[in-house]
């Protein structure tokens, strides 16, 4: 019989170095970001992970029927309207019930609020009830959706106050400093989720061969200064003072008190501009204006300028209602309208020294020759 070699005593081996972070294949994924912080806290039930897992799911089954365009049979409208008073594309109604569907069975949710529902949705009484509350936007920008424009899902997430009361719409009447998470999935050329936990803000690009989503964008930041500005200038004659002020001098270019030329954008899509302004810097503003329909804004304050006030505050830059940040806003109704300014901090915080300027000091508009607000009250008077 053969002598057999000693066993070699057994010893722990170091992880191989030979696969380093950030090697071809091989980047972090969400999942691997969302343990990671989750071992941040060490008294984490996990409940949070999974609640940002279902975010995730439900994201990727829109992406996965948005990015089908005509081939899934879903384009046009469904002919019914929602609170808000627009007409329903039958993808704003698929995606809502894909969002609804992913979490009714999570165990993370007490509630929803979303653009396409009246009322809060409780957790049906026979279905776990989780410690959290969504508020969220299944596909805004919905109208870009038949001419192939980029489109994405709002979400705000906000902790239950009560848990052991009835959730009701005072439940999520919370400034938007108390999100938790806040976030937003764009469906563009690539689908990718924007995350924030409140410890800055994170981009994760869909690998579709994978399916998984992998950290592409960390730590994003607003660049502090900018010559890009979006606004819906078709509006400009019902503009307040400061609004109309502001564009002029931007009109004016290098020949006007700002004294550089700026670039104008404008998507009709929030979440495609928000997007833009996280990437290379900018200034989105949708104001409160005089019409009937926009007195309080456009914009829903819950799962719109909320979670977007939030990302953007989160990368360095502002997010302000006109007159003070928009996260300091206490809600009175779930699907509140508000005037909505951010983006690059320099640019949000001169609008707002307008607001204040104007608010005394009327604005005779020289290249809009627009109906302000004053001028209205003044004819009036
Ligand atoms: P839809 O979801 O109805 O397309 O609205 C999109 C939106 O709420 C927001 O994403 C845009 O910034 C804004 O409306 C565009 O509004 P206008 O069409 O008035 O420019």
């Amino acid at each position: 019989m053969s002598a057999r070699p000693a066993a070699a005593t057994a010893r722990p081996t170091a992880l191989p170095d030979a696969v380093p972070d950030g090697a071809p294949g091989l980047d972090t994924t969400l999942t691997e970001f969302l343990i990671g912080e989750q071992r941040k806290f060490p008294g984490a039930t996990g409940e949070f992970t999974a609640l940002v897992n279902d975010l995730r799911l439900a994201c990727k089954r829109i992406a996965n029927v948005v990015g089908k365009g005509s081939l899934a049979g879903r384009s046009g409208k469904t002919g019914t309207i929602n609170v808000q008073g627009e007409e329903q594309a039958n993808l704003d109604v698929l995606a809502n019930d894909m969002f609804v569907r992913t979490f009714l069975r999570g165990g993370t949710l007490a509630a929803m609020v979303s653009e396409e529902i009246d009322d809060v949705m409780l957790i049906p009484a026979d279905q776990p009830r989780g410690r959290y509350l969504l508020a969220f936007d299944p596909l805004d920008g919905s109208s870009n959706i038949d001419v192939n424009v980029s489109v994405g899902s709002i979400f705000s997430v906000l902790v239950d106050p009560d848990r052991d009361a009835a959730v009701d719409a005072k439940a999520f009447l919370q400034p938007g400093r108390q999100q938790v998470c806040a976030g937003y999935a764009i469906y563009g050329p690539t689908t990718m989720l924007v995350l924030s936990f409140g410890r800055g803000v994170h981009g994760f690009t869909l690998d579709r061969e994978i399916g998984e989503f992998i950290l592409t964008h960390p730590g994003m930041q607003v660049a502090p200064e900018t010559s890009e500005f979006a606004i819906n200038a078709s509006n400009s004659r019902f503009w307040e003072p400061a609004v109309t002020r502001y564009v002029d001098e931007c009109l004016a270019g290098s020949s006007g008190p700002r004294g550089r030329d700026f670039n104008m954008r404008w998507v009709a899509s929030l979440v495609a501009e928000a997007h833009r302004i996280l990437l290379r810097g900018g200034v989105f503003l949708y104001p409160r204006d005089d019409r009937a329909s926009a007195r309080r804004g456009k914009l829903r304050l819950l799962y719109e300028a909320n979670p977007i006030g939030f990302l953007i505050e989160q990368a360095g830059g502002r997010a302000t209602n006109g007159e003070r940040p928009i996260l300091e806003v206490t809600p009175s109704a779930l699907h509140q309208r508000t005037g909505f300014v951010f983006g690059s901090r320099s640019e949000v915080e001169r609008i707002e020294a307008y607001h204040r300027d104007h608010n005394t000091r009327p604005y005779d508009a020289p290249l809009f020759r627009a109906r302000g607000l004053f001028r209205d009250v003044a004819s009036q008077g």
